[in-house]
């Protein structure tokens, strides 16, 4: 009688690792399911300052031409103040739906300027615009003069904001580069 032929060898290896994979993944799944879930966030106030802020285009000058060259160049013996630029500083906010945001605007520049926000009605509640905050020239004051707005954020959303006074030179009201005072409020869900 001959010995029984051996039964084909099969490797349970495989198998067990995925089972073991399985049970860790449910294990995974269950641990996750327990924790409990984040506390909802609690609304608060967040205070910012918001200052019109002010800087100088330079260029280079040739004294001895007397003309005005691009400021790296080798003519360029002296700078010069050849404009000058406006903006929001900071030019970012950050706050989360629910928050109420108190907003102190500032302008120490010498003409007026306002604050206002750029948003579908709806995503705010509260006062979201300044009218003209009076800066030097037409307040007296030597530092400018600033108003306090609070406004609550209802929608997530990245919005703009401006400086809502039309430049009026006579008037001492904004400047040339009205379009450019702009800034954003992110509002993080
Ligand atoms: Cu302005």
């Amino acid at each position: 009688m001959s010995a029984p032929a051996p039964a084909a060898k099969v490797s349970n290896v495989p198998m067990i690792i995925g089972a073991l994979a399985l049970v860790l993944a449910i294990a995974a799944l269950a641990w996750t399911a327990m924790q409990p879930s984040a506390a909802p966030r609690a609304p608060v106030v967040r205070e910012f300052v918001l200052v019109m802020g002010e800087g100088e285009i330079l260029a280079g000058y040739n004294t001895t031409g007397g003309y005005v060259v691009p400021i790296d160049s080798p003519e360029a013996d002296e700078e010069m103040v050849v404009g000058e630029f406006h903006r929001w500083e900071p030019g970012v906010l950050v706050a989360y739906v629910g928050d109420t945001i108190r907003l102190t605007v500032r302008n120490p520049r010498s003409n007026d300027h306002s604050f206002s926000m750029q948003a579908e009605p709806g995503a705010f509640s509260g006062v979201t615009s300044t009218g003209d905050i009076l800066g030097r020239t037409n307040s007296g004051s030597p530092t400018g003069t600033e108003q306090v707005i609070e406004f609550k954020a209802l929608s997530p959303g990245v919005y703009k904001f401006i400086c809502n006074t039309p430049h009026d030179h006579l008037n001492n009201k904004c400047d040339e580069d009205h379009s450019r005072m702009v800034g954003y409020l992110v509002i993080l869900a």
